[in-house]
């Protein structure tokens, strides 16, 4: 594992990435991430690497990571208790899709819990285009940190086997684009809505989340870990979980893959 050009700071962020550790292939951010928690390294440290050899997705998923994507992950120190622990993936997959909206102004939506959506052509099917793993280390009754990962195709390859689903922003906009200027996009987004999270709660960024979610007012099937749940996607609650109607009532949901039913 080779680091290049470590610690570049100076950027004019309050909390994420004023460190920023950069390596040319890692097994995934997400580790490097932990183990600089664990050595108490600040809120806001940000790891990334050209290439991850096994990027993880939830559930022990993989995480396609090849050179010409952002594969990066953020230490954060929130006071929060585990079951909050959903916001952080909120706040990331929303500054991810400010981000993409305002660079390239392409249509972006979320889809509950941790996907980012684009399509570059209105009436065809969005795609994802960046995924959010939320991993937390607790004690009791309170978090200890969260590593927030952030996955985002830009010019890299998508494999065949996943080009139903995915897409990457070259695609997208038909260029090769600058990565430097989305990250610095991407950072300050985070930047900003989790310093409006620490001052105000989720309020504003609940509210922008739910205006861009691809999943509400939709027919949708959940599969969790152990139920499926089917009905109409109501709310996502404070705590970032997902409420749906279904002929038993309602329901709410913490965590699952959704399949937005059509009719
Ligand atoms: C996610 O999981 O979407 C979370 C992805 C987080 C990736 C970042 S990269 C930086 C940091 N370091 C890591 O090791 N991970 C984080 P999930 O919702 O479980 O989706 C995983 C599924 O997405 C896979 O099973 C594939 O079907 C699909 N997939 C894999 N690679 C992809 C890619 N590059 N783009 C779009 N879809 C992909």
């Amino acid at each position: 594992m080779k680091k290049v050009g470590a610690r570049i700071s100076g950027r004019s962020s309050r909390i994420i990435g004023r460190k920023i550790f950069r390596y040319v292939r890692v097994t995934s951010t997400q580790d490097k991430a932990k183990k600089f928690a664990q050595k108490g390294l600040a809120e806001g440290t940000v790891v990334i690497a050209e290439i991850q050899t096994q990027g993880k997705g939830r559930l022990g998923r993989k995480w396609v990571s090849p050179k010409g994507g952002i594969w990066l992950s953020v230490i954060l120190r929130p006071e929060i208790t585990p079951m909050e622990v959903p916001k952080t993936t909120m706040i990331g997959s929303l500054a991810v899709a400010k981000a993409i909206a305002e660079l390239f102004r392409l249509e972006v939506k979320l889809k509950w819990p941790n996907d980012v959506l684009i399509r570059h052509i209105p009436g065809i099917e969005f795609k994802k285009v960046c995924g959010v793993l939320t991993e937390a280390v607790s004690g009791i009754g309170r978090v200890n940190y969260v590593i927030t990962g952030l996955g985002i195709n830009v010019n890299n390859r998508i494999p065949p086997a996943l080009r139903d689903a995915a897409i990457s922003l070259k695609e997208a906009t038909g260029r090769n684009l600058s990565r430097q200027k989305l990250l610095r996009k991407v950072l300050e987004e985070f930047d900003k809505y989790y310093w409006d999270f620490k001052r105000q709660g989720m309020g504003p960024i609940l509210k922008e989340c739910k205006a861009l979610s691809a999943v509400l007012d939709r027919e949708v099937r959940i599969e969790c870990a152990d139920e499926i749940v089917e009905g109409k996607a109501l709310d996502i609650d404070e705590y970032g979980a997902l409420v749906v109607e279904t002929e038993e009532g309602k329901k709410r949901v913490v965590a699952g893959d959704v399949t937005i039913v059509k009719r």
